[in-house]
């Protein structure tokens, strides 16, 4: 199973997905669209939301980072004058220390993140969607912004008129990105419940991952990031608006559009206008139970969808 994912929501389908599949049999394909330097290091926050998650030593509450976490490396920054908008956790910083060493020693991030799963018993596999900077811009009413700026520092406040891929055009796909999705041995793929517009669109802004999902013989299902008309987390509603679309199925689907093969919809929204392939059940996340019954949803509207 193949699952395009970014994001708290996604990494919760991951998650949800190893309770119905073996872990083994299951490759994420990760945004890295939100990696940047920070304080000399690499921090790739999706590829560790999903680390996190996957290992069991998530924090729940805030859905990235580490749950328990001590701050006494953030406090020192602090004392000595240091930014403190982007909070690093003692356990989280040596992730991040322990990354930048190896990239900077020239391994790739793909090789890095799986033996970082490896440490922690991780089975599934893990892919980044390029190991070539395509760091995503917001085009906002108050300029460029960065991605952390965008989602961190401003909190998502300011209106969104375009996303950008920054230097999608040279970027290559991650190592197995490509054979993952064109492997005959792949029975489905999702595209996980996260924000299309900034977990979802940097992975297909990757030359070749579009063209390779088309292609593909496994079926393609998305999982709408929408439940009731609203987005669960994050900023999907509030772009979806801003960009000058209703919040409804519909949008995802019309978005996606020729990817997909279908789309799995919350049982409280409206799926009437739905041309393509699609179910309903209850897509709202917040148990682990909540997580199997969405995932194996996902897989069972596939299966309907198997040539
Ligand atoms: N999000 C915040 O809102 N505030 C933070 O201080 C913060 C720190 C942080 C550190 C490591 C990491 O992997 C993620 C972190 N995030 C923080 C979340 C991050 O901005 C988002 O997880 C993704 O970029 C979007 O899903």
């Amino acid at each position: 199973i193949v699952v395009l994912t970014g994001g708290v929501g996604g990494a919760k389908l991951v998650l949800g997905l190893t309770q119905i599949v073996a872990p083994e049999k299951i490759c994420a394909i990760v945004n890295t669209g939100d990696d940047f330097r920070h304080l000399g290091l690499h921090i790739s926050p999706d590829l560790d939301t999903l680390l996190y998650t996957l290992a069991g030593k998530a924090n729940p509450v805030a859905g990235w980072g580490r749950e328990g976490e001590s701050w006494n490396f953030m406090a020192a920054v602090r004392s000595l004058g240091g930014p403190d908008w982007f909070s690093l956790g003692d356990g989280d910083l040596a992730l991040h220390v322990l990354r930048s060493a190896r990239l900077a020693a020239g391994e790739g991030l793909a090789a890095i993140t799986a033996a970082f799963a490896r440490s922690w018993n991780v089975n599934v596999t893990m892919l980044p969607m390029s190991e070539d900077p395509v760091p995503t811009l917001l085009d906002t009413e108050e300029g460029l912004l960065a991605f952390q700026d965008y989602f961190v520092a401003r909190r998502c406040a300011p209106a969104v008129r375009r996303v950008i891929f920054d230097g999608a055009d040279r970027a290559l796909p991650g190592p197995g990105v490509i054979e993952a999705i064109e492997d005959r041995q792949t029975e489905a793929i999702l595209i996980a419940p996260s924000n299309p517009y900034l977990s979802i669109d940097p992975i297909l802004s990757v030359p070749g991952i579009g063209t390779a999902l088309r292609r593909a013989t496994a079926p393609v299902v998305a999982i709408s990031p929408i439940v009731g008309g609203a987005a669960v987390k994050g900023p999907t509603a509030k772009l979806m608006q801003e960009l000058g679309f209703p919040v409804s199925p519909a949008v995802v689907a019309a978005h996606y559009s020729e990817l997909i093969d279908g789309l799995l919809v919350d049982q409280r929204d409206d799926a009437s206008g739905l041309t393509l392939a699609h179910a309903q059940t209850d897509t709202l996340m917040s148990t682990l139970a909540d997580r199997a019954r969405v995932a194996e949803a996902a897989l069972m509207l596939a299966q309907r969808l198997v040539p």
